[in-house]
């Protein structure tokens, strides 16, 4: 009995005198075992991501004493944890001594060294244990209304490692990309420029995380589109008012002087950034001056256009009955495209039925 306390005292007094060494050479690189030298180029790399599982590879002959240090403490010595961190165990089969590591965090990132003392392996081996961190953004402004002509500055931090890089970029059909950086500054925003922000930080562990920002330019109305079509009497007359604005416009409607309201053959329309004055049943004291007032709280424009008779019957008459149906809703540039060709057919159609 007292002989196996003995050995096993030895046993462990050994141990944890290898272990001191081995504590006292980490903190003295000179003073490694078997008089070695950290040579830095040929420490390994074992490459893991946050909370992955790292196992750090060594092998053993079996019979020699190894021991795993995270730095200057020890994790193991021989079979004996040290470490109280639960995460750490040996993977020990057949030659191999390895130390494994769940839940792998930014603090584990570092030097680890095994070392085996053996006749075949006199070398500690060294591992770099680098813990990589997916991109995160933490940080982005809000969304924000400004005024057209203000200078924007939005912002977007990230974490990760390595440091991710961020880069901005509107999203428009153009998709323009800015400079990367934790900024976006704009001076002078001009409407175009209205719209959202994406910020991506990007690093090569995982795909980016991306968030956006609105931006809203505010801006006064301006009418940038206003027509009549040429009305007989009796018929439908059609006036469009089309302004540019944020936040949209209200509109207001004037014949010379007076303003105009819905009801006795009048209706108003509004969509959105569109006017639409239909007087049905046109008499000959509505011919005249109309005036269409866009307004929002940065400011108000005006565009007047005269409504004038036309002699009929016409191929003309035809298309401005058919306006109501297309023209007032559809794309303007395209509806009058349309128009125009239909025009052009009917023309056609009624000159080739003369011959
Ligand atoms: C390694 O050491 C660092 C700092 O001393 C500690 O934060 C980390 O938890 C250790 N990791 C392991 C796996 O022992
Ligand atoms: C916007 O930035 C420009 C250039 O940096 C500066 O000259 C101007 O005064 C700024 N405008 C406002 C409204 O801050
Ligand atoms: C952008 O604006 C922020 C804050 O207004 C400023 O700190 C930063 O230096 C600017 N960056 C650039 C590239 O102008
Ligand atoms: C159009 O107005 C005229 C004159 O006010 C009236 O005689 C006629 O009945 C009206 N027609 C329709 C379809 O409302
Ligand atoms: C139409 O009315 C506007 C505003 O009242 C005026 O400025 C413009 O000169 C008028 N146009 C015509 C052709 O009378
Ligand atoms: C239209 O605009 C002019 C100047 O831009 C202004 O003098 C006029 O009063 C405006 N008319 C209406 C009806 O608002
Ligand atoms: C928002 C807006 O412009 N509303 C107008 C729509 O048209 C009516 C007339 O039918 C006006 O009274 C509203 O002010």
């Amino acid at each position: 009995m007292d002989i196996m306390i003995a050995v096993q005292d030895v046993c462990v007094s050994s141990q944890w005198l290898t272990a001191i060494i081995l504590s006292l050479c980490c903190f003295l690189p000179s003073c490694l075992p078997a008089g070695q030298t950290v040579d830095y180029a040929s420490i390994e790399s074992v490459v893991t991501r946050q909370g992955d599982t790292a196992l750090l590879r060594c092998t053993s002959d079996g019979i020699s004493k190894g021991a795993w240090l995270n730095r200057s403490s020890i994790i193991f010595a021989g079979n004996d944890k040290w470490s109280v961190d639960p995460r750490v165990s040996i993977v020990s089969s057949g030659g191999e001594y390895s130390l494994q590591i769940q839940k792998v965090d930014v603090t584990d990132d570092g030097l680890y060294t095994c070392s085996v003392q053996s006749e075949r392996n006199p070398k500690p081996k060294h591992l770099h244990l680098v813990v990589k961190v997916p991109p995160k953004i933490y940080d982005i402004s809000s969304d924000i209304t400004v005024n057209e002509g203000s200078n924007v500055s939005l912002i977007c931090t990230a974490s990760g490692k390595p440091d991710p890089t961020i880069s901005w970029r509107h999203i428009t059909p153009l998709a323009r990309k800015y400079d990367s950086g934790e900024y976006l500054n704009i001076t002078g925003i001009t409407r175009d420029q209205a719209g959202d922000y994406e910020c991506s930080a990007m690093n090569d562990i995982a795909s980016p995380d991306t968030k956006t920002v609105k931006v809203v330019v505010k801006f006064a109305p301006a009418i940038h589109e206003m027509k009549s079509h040429g009305v007989g009497l009796g018929r439908t007359a059609l006036l469009r008012c089309e302004a540019a604005a944020v936040p949209t416009p209200s509109f207001e409607w004037y014949k010379g002087e007076k303003r105009i309201n819905k009801g006795q053959g009048i209706d108003i329309k509004n969509l959105s950034s569109r006017s639409v004055l239909t007087v049905t049943n046109m008499t000959e004291d509505r011919y005249g001056n109309y005036t269409c007032v866009a307004a929002n709280i940065l400011g108000r424009a005006n565009a007047s256009v005269p409504l004038i008779p036309i002699i009929e019957p016409t191929a003309t008459s035809a298309v401005s009955r058919s306006a109501p149906n297309t023209a007032p809703y559809g794309s303007t540039g395209r509806a009058e495209v349309l128009l125009a060709c239909r025009y052009l057919i009917l023309a056609l159609s009624s000159f080739i039925s003369v011959y």
